[in-house]
């Protein structure tokens, strides 16, 4: 095999950081970007600052509130944003063009071989990363390492404005003392489960065979054995087919029955499963739609290391989407799962797993 050179990039604290940038009066002070604290919206990012305080993503304004309550809660600006990730990937561009964003703020480059000619994946980061921070104002963080799996990992390790180089021979003891909470691709509940099996860190999961792992975890359960090896053979995707193939339900009446919600869960990945069958095709990100009582619509995605066409494991990952919104503490009345991310069923694509991402829309 081939030994091949990735950068994981990601923007640190981006929302809050480009208001920090452009309003000097809230540096180096506690900045929440998301919703209202009086509202029922979501922190978006914090500044490191308030992260302190124990806020970050994904948590209510107001819980945001009560911890950090001298933070300043701003309104997020999208479309600013989204100007920055394009003027990252531009540079990103200017060295490989295999560049495969995976949210505003980062992307995986594949430079072993690059425009630059440069040998030293080490210094094209570290050039990315000055480069970044002169053109945009902002700092970025980087992982390198022989794949996705460990340059994802790697990027974290030195947040903010820092850079973490995992070299083959290290991935492997590397990987042995990480907390399994911070494997890329092990979410919160399989790390409840995992921690219940007596899973704490990768060396616990090395003690797991590829036929126990699968018997526990499902499909996913070959990606986990893969990692705790060090081993991914997902390439970095330069283009990603954003095609989606789905199904819903809506209901006739308004739920809040748990049980009964994942039988219809079940029902539509059924369909689904057959859609997919039907085009002969299978995808990575399984997107589960809820739409509350009263129309508020939210989604919520999970992306694979592996396609998936399959009845079973696309219903349990709705189900597993299920437990990450507010369905049965509230009624709902539409039900739908969408299969994006397809590739054509091509061979020879090795183990792929990856990315999870929550939107609220
Ligand atoms: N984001 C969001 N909701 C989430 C997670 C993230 O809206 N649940 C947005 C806000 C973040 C941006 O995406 O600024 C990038 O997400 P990251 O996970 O990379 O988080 P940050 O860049 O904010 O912080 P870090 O320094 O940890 O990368
Ligand atoms: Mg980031």
């Amino acid at each position: 095999m081939r030994l091949r050179k990735i950068i994981h990039i990601d923007m640190d604290a981006f929302y809050a950081s480009v208001e920090q940038r452009d309003n000097p009066s809230l540096r180096a002070k506690a900045v929440i970007v998301g919703g209202a604290p009086d509202s029922r919206g979501v922190v978006a990012t914090a500044s490191y600052e308030a992260r302190k305080f124990g806020v970050h993503s994904a948590m209510p304004s107001a819980q945001a509130k009560r911890l950090c309550p001298h933070g300043i809660f701003i309104k997020p600006r999208f479309d600013v944003y989204r100007e920055i990730s394009h003027q990252i990937r531009e540079i990103f561009f200017e060295y490989t063009d295999l560049v495969e964003p995976l949210s505003m703020d980062e992307a995986y480059l594949d430079v072993t071989e690059n425009h630059k000619g440069n040998p030293s994946a080490t210094l094209i980061a570290q050039e990315i990363r000055k480069r970044i921070k002169e053109e945009t104002g902002l700092t970025a963080s980087a992982g390198i390492a022989p794949n996705k799996f460990l340059a994802k990992v790697a990027s974290d390790i030195n947040k903010p404005d820092g850079m973490k180089v995992i070299i083959p021979n290290e991935a492997e003891s590397f990987i042995e003392t990480l907390p399994i909470g911070k494997f890329h691709g092990i979410g919160k509940v399989t790390e409840r489960r995992m921690q219940s099996l007596g899973i704490e860190t990768g060396a616990d999961l090395k003690k797991w065979s590829e036929f126990d792992l699968i018997e526990h975890f499902g499909k996913v359960g070959s990606y986990y054995y893969g990692i705790a090896r060090g081993i991914d053979e997902r390439e970095v995707k330069a283009n990603r087919i954003r095609k989606s193939i789905g199904a819903e339900n809506t209901f006739s009446r308004d739920h809040d029955d748990t049980l009964w919600m994942e039988k219809q869960l079940d029902e539509i990945a059924f369909k689904v499963a057959g859609r997919l069958e039907k085009s002969h095709t299978k995808g990575r990100t399984v997107t589960l739609k809820v739409r509350f009582a009263n129309f508020q619509r939210i989604t919520r995605s999970l992306t694979l290391i592996q396609s998936v066409a399959d009845t079973g494991t696309i219903a349990s990952v709705a189900k597993e989407l299920l437990t990450q919104t507010e369905a049965g503490q509230r009624k709902i009345r539409l039900l739908g799962i969408t299969v994006s991310n397809l590739d054509l069923l091509k061979n020879g694509q090795g183990i792929q797993l990856d990315l999870f991402e929550n939107n609220d829309t």
